[in-house]
């Protein structure tokens, strides 16, 4: 694609102290000139007035990153103005007199990847950094902009690319050596497959935990559910009485939980339904207890255990719940693994920790593919690649392993076209 225009944008959102202005394109000398009048050293901040048509814009600092060592490896001007929409826009007018253009959303990193400055993965890491909600997904963002998803493909993308060569050489000089060359190397090709699955799978459940993992709480009636619920919210979200059966249908709410970000849900009391509704309830209940992470099974220690606590303990997974003494004001039962108190608060920020501490393990790995994008077309490229473990005729076999280098490289961009990188950078804000 031609980049011969100079854009421009703002960088920093309206309303702050300072206004960054970021420009890029073969204009940067043009625009020093015309209204800075300095002689700028690379990469150095320097103090400017910023005049046009004999009129103090601003007094600013300025930075001249001159290409190819810059963010789009073009020449780059970031002119680090003061805040203020009325600033921004005198800045902005005089920039458009010299007919720069102002930069559509994450032109100057569609540049940067067009420039080789970065692959695909690591320009989409960009925007996955600014739109990170909790740390672990800010984590896994990060390994993607230091080049961990572009390193993972492309070790896949060389072995298929040394199997396509051998498949090929094959075609073009049929012989037994290579055949016996491919025919080995085809043996491969199952593990190879293998470790794409993985990819999938942990991509998938990656993912899924980083928007939020599902932490249901469950319950015989009025042991306190939606206390607790209210509790690890900070709000009074769902109405808590002493009557049972207060909870009818399934509250969903989201929060960070010491940078987790968590999906909690309420359920109604588990017990024999009194109506229709509270039935209905009792069968959601049971459901949200299914798709869970994590189950927080709520005990009420003023009270002995009943039939019911012991249905729901044998009904849940151990390793995948906690069980809670609530109302430890009251009382406690002793093989509950932490004794809380809504009412008082007592063991709640254990409680979180403790959440925290079983969701980690699958967080910390922040080397999984979480990318929607790149997980369809790891799917697209497994696809191609049992296709050619099916096939038996080397043409067949090549074709196939062909369309499979296809879908990798739309990972990393060294297959893209135009439209793809339109889809992919038309959510990225304007200036980045
Ligand atoms: N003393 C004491 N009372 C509590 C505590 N937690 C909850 N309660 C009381 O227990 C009663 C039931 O609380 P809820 O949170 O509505 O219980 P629930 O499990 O959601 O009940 P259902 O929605 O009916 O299933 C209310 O009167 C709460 O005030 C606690 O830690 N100590
Ligand atoms: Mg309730």
């Amino acid at each position: 694609m031609e980049t011969t225009d100079t854009i421009f944008a703002p960088s920093t959102a309206i309303g702050g102290a300072i206004a960054i202005i970021r420009i890029s394109g073969p204009k940067i000398s043009e625009v020093i000139q015309n209204l800075l009048s300095v002689t700028l050293c690379p990469r150095q901040m320097t103090f400017v007035s910023i005049v046009s048509c004999g009129e103090l814009l601003d007094e600013a600092m300025a930075v001249y990153f001159p290409g190819p060592k810059s963010y789009t490896g073009e020449d780059m001007l970031e002119l680090h103005c003061h805040g203020g929409i009325q600033t921004v826009r005198r800045v902005s007018d005089a920039l458009l007199s010299l007919q720069l253009r102002p930069a559509e959303g994450g032109e100057f990193t569609r540049r940067a990847f067009l420039n080789g400055k970065m692959d695909l993965t690591q320009a989409e890491a960009v925007m996955d950094i600014i739109n990170a909600q909790a740390d672990s997904s800010l984590r896994s963002a990060l390994h993607q902009l230091n080049g961990g998803v572009r390193r993972k493909i492309e070790s896949i993308e060389n072995r298929v690319l040394d199997l396509r060569s051998a498949v090929e050489a094959a075609i073009d000089y049929p012989d037994e050596a290579e055949e016996d060359t491919y025919r080995e190397l085809l043996r491969t090709l199952p593990a190879l497959i293998d470790t794409i699955d993985h990819l999938i799978q942990s991509g998938k459940a990656g993912r899924a935990l980083r928007e939020g993992i599902r932490v249901v709480i469950a319950g015989r009636p009025n042991v306190g559910k939606s206390s607790l619920f209210n509790a690890l919210l900070n709000e009074d979200r769902a109405i808590v009485t002493g009557i049972a059966g207060t909870t009818r249908d399934v509250l969903d709410e989201r929060v960070a939980i010491k940078g987790v970000s968590v999906r909690l849900i309420d359920t109604a009391g588990l017990r024999t339904a009194s109506d229709e509704a509270e039935s209905i309830g009792i069968d959601r209940a049971i459901q949200a207890q299914k798709s869970a992470d994590l189950i927080l099974v709520v005990l009420d220690g003023s009270e002995p255990l009943t039939d019911a606590d012991r249905n729901i303990l044998a009904k849940t997974d151990p390793n995948k719940r906690i069980v809670l003494s609530n109302k430890c004001d009251l009382g406690k039962h002793e093989g509950a693994d932490l004794s809380i108190s809504c009412k008082t608060g007592e063991g709640i920020e254990t409680l979180k920790e403790r959440i925290v501490s079983m969701a980690e393990p699958a967080l910390a790995d922040t080397t999984c593919i979480t990318n929607l994008r790149h997980i369809r077309a790891l799917e697209q490229a497994q696809i191609s690649l049992k296709e050619a473990v099916r096939q038996t005729e080397p043409d067949c076999i090549a074709t196939e392993l062909r369309e499979a280098s296809h879908h990798l490289g739309t990972i990393t961009g060294t297959d893209v076209d135009e439209s793809m990188l339109d889809r992919i950078f038309e959510n990225f804000c304007v200036g980045k």
